[in-house]
């Protein structure tokens, strides 16, 4: 891991030393692309058309309160966490994993504005101490932005403005299968319409290349189950090293900080478990991103690219007590004609 973690941060240093990139920002270059994980982080020109899957699965486990571990035993004493009037850890979560696929287009109206649609499959599992399962799977929230060209500049530097909006067409009624609901952490989607600005710089040389995004989500209403999850600030930094004409290494910090939720579904059990309390959800983390990226440059794949991006926390500290963050891993296709 940490030889890993040298062997990238070696190849983006070395590569700061080379010249800076003559002409304007291209697309046409492995690492004309973000990480996988960074959405929203390319325009395209007039015309083009871009289609993309993502497939990222998120993995969980163990219990952290704040930003130390704690025994499920603990947190059930510490929280007041009961079963038919008895302290019991029995339905605090153990392990959960997210997978979510991700559909994607892009289109340049013009060579000012790229239009972007995106939706999600989730198939979320979680286990409790007891080991009962839990499942919830379906669409997520239909998102569409529009990225808006604010400056290009001759030196491979550029800097656009993301302005999206996610419609609340991810479910958040969810049931066991005893017919209860889950919790909220379960859920497909907000349940509210949501505003999704972001800010994103990028910057090319010849050999290598950087961005940052700084965004968030603003939430607009509550849900019609009462509440509304947390507003969220996101910053990402990245640097990425041509490897080969094809080939890019990436390496990537990403901050959010996503509050805890408001208001209440008053259908939850709160006594059960910290899953159904709004104060116990939210978290801010600091995760690094290791990251290939290939772009078939001719032949019958032209256009093509595949990606992959390992994430795995630096720092998380939780609102109460929610499982902890092993790691992400999102792999990607892209298309562009
Ligand atoms: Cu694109």
């Amino acid at each position: 891991m940490k030889k890993l973690s040298l062997f990238f941060v070696s190849l983006i240093i070395n590569a700061s030393v080379s010249n800076a990139h003559e002409g304007h920002w291209t697309a046409a270059r492995p690492d004309g692309h973000a990480p996988i994980s960074v959405m929203g982080d390319h325009m395209h020109a007039m015309g083009e058309w871009m289609v993309s899957y993502r497939f990222m699965t998120m993995d969980m486990e163990g219990l952290i309160d704040g930003s130390s571990d704690i025994s499920p035993s603990d947190a059930a004493t510490k929280y007041d966490i009961k079963m038919m009037g008895m302290t019991s850890p029995m339905m605090l979560p153990k392990t959960m994993t997210m997978d979510m696929h991700m559909f994607g287009s892009m289109y340049a109206i013009s060579d000012k504005w790229t239009l972007m649609c995106m939706l999600n499959y989730l198939d979320n599992e979680m286990t409790m101490q007891n080991n009962a399962k839990m499942e919830s799977d379906g669409i997520g929230d239909l998102k569409l932005a529009g990225l808006y060209d604010l400056a290009r500049w001759d030196s491979g530097r550029r800097i656009h403005l993301n302005i999206g909006i996610s419609a609340p067409t991810g479910s958040i009624d969810e049931k066991k299968s005893d017919g209860s609901i889950l919790g909220y952490g379960m859920q497909l989607g907000s349940g509210t319409w949501d505003f999704h600005p972001a800010i994103t710089y990028l910057a090319q040389a010849e050999n290598y290349s950087y961005g940052a995004q700084l965004g968030g989500i603003i939430r607009t209403s509550d849900n019609d189950r009462g509440y509304t999850l947390g507003d969220r600030l996101e910053a990402a930094l990245w640097g990425a090293r041509k490897v080969t004409d094809s080939l890019s290494a990436s390496l990537k910090i990403d901050y959010s900080s996503q509050e805890a939720i408001d208001g209440e579904d008053s259908a939850l059990n709160k006594m059960m478990s910290t899953s159904n309390r709004p104060d116990h959800q939210g978290r801010d983390i600091t995760t690094l991103g290791l990251g290939l990226n290939y772009y078939f440059q001719d032949g019958g794949l032209k256009g093509h690219r595949l990606a992959a991006e390992w994430e795995t926390p630096l720092n998380q500290k939780v609102n109460g007590v929610q499982l902890e963050l092993d790691s992400i891993w999102t792999l990607g296709w892209q298309y562009a004609w």
